[in-house]
């Protein structure tokens, strides 16, 4: 999927701004003509993206989950011959309708992922355009992230688990237009996609190109242009520059890739670009390999989430988020637990920073799962590879975070065939890149994923939710999950691990909640992760204090933030500094 871009055939708007919204408890807003508009006595002013929570909690819908309609009027320019308008869609939490001049136009695909809305026959060019996008944050009940209500918790028995807002994961389940909404121009018979293999020495092209349509390619960096071009349906160009620089997250050397497509009159006709960077990853025996090294990965866990924002994309705190992360000497994330707006990525990519791209799959309930659970899963598998299969940050795809959380039966006895199919769909998709899921202490050290995985990710919390404040035991405990797991023979990567501080809580003795116990806590994990061999390194969890529904064993936020909220360190931020930086 191509992004938007600003260039001589293409253009994008970006729509961000002041739009309205009106709450649809009851679900009757289309019999109410809001797909046409809203009235504006009955909407309130919403700032997009971002989510509506923390925005309108006076208004009341801190907690809001179910329907709501979010509208905004947008000019669209005259087209150009052979171009074509449409509407793209960072992603919008989790599931949009849209509707053009009151026309229906499309729906989201995949949750947390972009998609795209044609505006052919809808909207006629130069004219006012009404935009109204029906938004609902319940996700699907067989989605690969399953629906959970208040009424799931009685009839489960599960009451010591109840949230409020209703969820199955310990994050806020935010609601609303939460990245950019682009309008974007575009040549029709220009490029919709093409996908790059990288290397240490070459980039590889592959795109699909019309009768007739020449393929230029250039990649340029550091003194020098390399060109290839190609033709067909199944183009395919080679670029090797000599000398290669590599890509790392200690050296994160870019080069920029041009894509020209031209006629056969060699007028251009499309033109598209992209920042990317030469660099293998690979497993190998217990080890992974970055550009043939051996390499310890050092990074957090980590949330969309921000004061106010909610998940709205907040590019000064992304632009923070990569100081501090630098600042720690991290190296690599996990987009825990869902795909990361793509704005994050373009800085990975640009920092040198390894991304760990997560698929929104978490606590998967194996006594609900059914054929269309697996069909959705495989399609947010899919939407996932086409946004971020071209990306040089991204190491490995993880397919699920902590299925079989629930210590089901069900899960030793129906997830291996299930499994079997999303890794092989994923590999089918992406042979390049190695597989993984995190793995929860309650599915075993014999976890069904790990046979098809390729990565085994663990998130472990002795010491906190077991052995508390008893590092010694917890230590133990997670040597012996090392040694146990290290029988698959594949690398290890405790992908959690991390302990709650109330920043400004101190003790002289191990103690929950004080910053002491979080900094001793993660030093002698990283002790532990750093002297097994099959143990390739840790992410934090997490980077930052977050907000969680609300539930007694949260205090407004989850606290295992190295980072306040407001990214103040505790700590424990200076002892990971310690730990990762020479200079620390
Ligand atoms: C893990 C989850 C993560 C939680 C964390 C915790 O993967 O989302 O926030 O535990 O309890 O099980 O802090």
């Amino acid at each position: 999927m191509i992004r938007p871009l600003d260039n001589a055939c293409r253009s994008s708007r970006d729509l961000s701004g002041v739009w309205h919204i009106a709450f649809d408890p009851d679900e009757n807003g289309e019999a109410q003509g809001w797909h046409q508009g809203l009235a504006r006595e009955s909407a309130l002013p919403i700032a997009i993206p971002g989510s509506w929570n923390e925005q309108l909690a006076e208004a009341g819908y801190m907690n809001y989950v179910g329907s709501a309609w979010l509208e905004v009027r947008f000019w669209l320019p005259p087209l150009a011959p052979g171009d074509e308008a449409v509407l793209r869609f960072g992603s919008v939490d989790y599931h949009a309708d849209v509707w053009i001049n009151g026309q229906p136009a499309g729906r989201s695909g995949a949750a947390m992922l972009p998609f795209e809305v044609p505006l052919d026959g809808l909207a006629d060019p130069g004219s006012e355009v009404t935009l109204v996008v029906r938004v609902s944050n319940l996700l699907p009940v067989d989605g690969p992230t399953q629906r959970v209500t208040q009424s799931d918790y009685i009839t489960e028995g599960r009451y010591r688990d109840e949230y409020l807002p209703a969820v199955r994961f310990d994050f806020f389940p935010y609601g609303g237009i939460n990245r950019p909404v682009h309008l974007v121009t575009r040549p029709r018979a220009g490029l919709r996609d093409y996908r790059l293999t990288i290397d240490t020495e070459t980039i590889k092209v592959h795109c699909a190109l019309h009768e007739g349509q020449r393929l230029v390619a250039s990649l340029s960096g550091f003194g020098g242009t390399w060109r290839g071009e190609a033709e067909g349906p199944d183009a395919a160009v080679r670029l090797a520059p000599d000398p290669a620089r590599l890509w790392s997250p200690e050296e994160p050397n870019l080069y920029t890739l041009q894509l020209d497509v031209h006629a056969a009159d060699a007028t251009l006709i499309d033109r598209v670009t992209q920042r990317v960077g030469l660099r293998s990853f690979a497993v190998d025996g217990t080890q992974v390999l970055l550009n043939g090294a051996p390499y310890t990965l050092q990074g957090f866990g980590k949330h969309e989430d921000s004061p106010i924002h909610g998940r709205g994309l907040n590019p000064p705190q992304m632009i923070k988020d990569f100081r501090l992360l630098k600042w720690c000497g991290a190296n690599s994330v996990r987009t825990s637990h869902y795909p990361y707006a793509e704005e994050f990525l373009d800085l990975a990519d640009e920092l040198g920073l390894l991304v760990i791209d997560e698929v929104f799959s978490i606590n998967l309930d194996f006594r609900k799962v059914n054929a269309a659970t697996l069909a959705a899963h495989k399609q947010a598998v899919a939407e996932l590879i086409a946004r971020d299969v071209n990306r040089t940050c991204v190491i490995a795809w993880s397919l699920s975070n902590e299925p079989g959380y629930l210590a089901e039966s069900d899960y030793r006895t129906h997830s291996p065939a299930y499994w079997r199919e999303l890794f092989g769909h994923a590999r089918s998709l992406d042979p390049s890149r190695p597989l993984t899921h995190a793995n929860v202490g309650y599915a075993g050290n014999d976890d069904p994923a790990f046979a098809e995985a390729d990565l085994l990710m663990i998130n472990r919390y002795h010491g906190w939710y077991s052995e508390p404040a008893q590092l010694d035991r917890a230590v133990a405990r997670l040597n012996a999950d090392f040694d146990a797991i290290a029988a698959h023979g594949k690398p290890i990567l405790v992908a959690e691990f991390g302990a709650d501080a109330l920043a400004g809580q101190h003790a002289s003795y191990d103690q929950l909640f004080t910053e002491e116990y979080q900094a001793r806590f993660i030093r002698a994990y990283w002790q532990a992760i750093t002297a097994h061999p099959a143990v390739v390194g840790g992410h934090i969890w997490a980077f930052a204090d977050f907000r969680t529904a609300q539930h007694g064993r949260r205090v407004v936020h989850n606290l295992k933030g190295v980072f306040t909220r407001t990214r103040e360190p505790k700590m424990a931020a200076w002892a990971v500094r310690e730990l990762w930086c020479d200079e620390g």
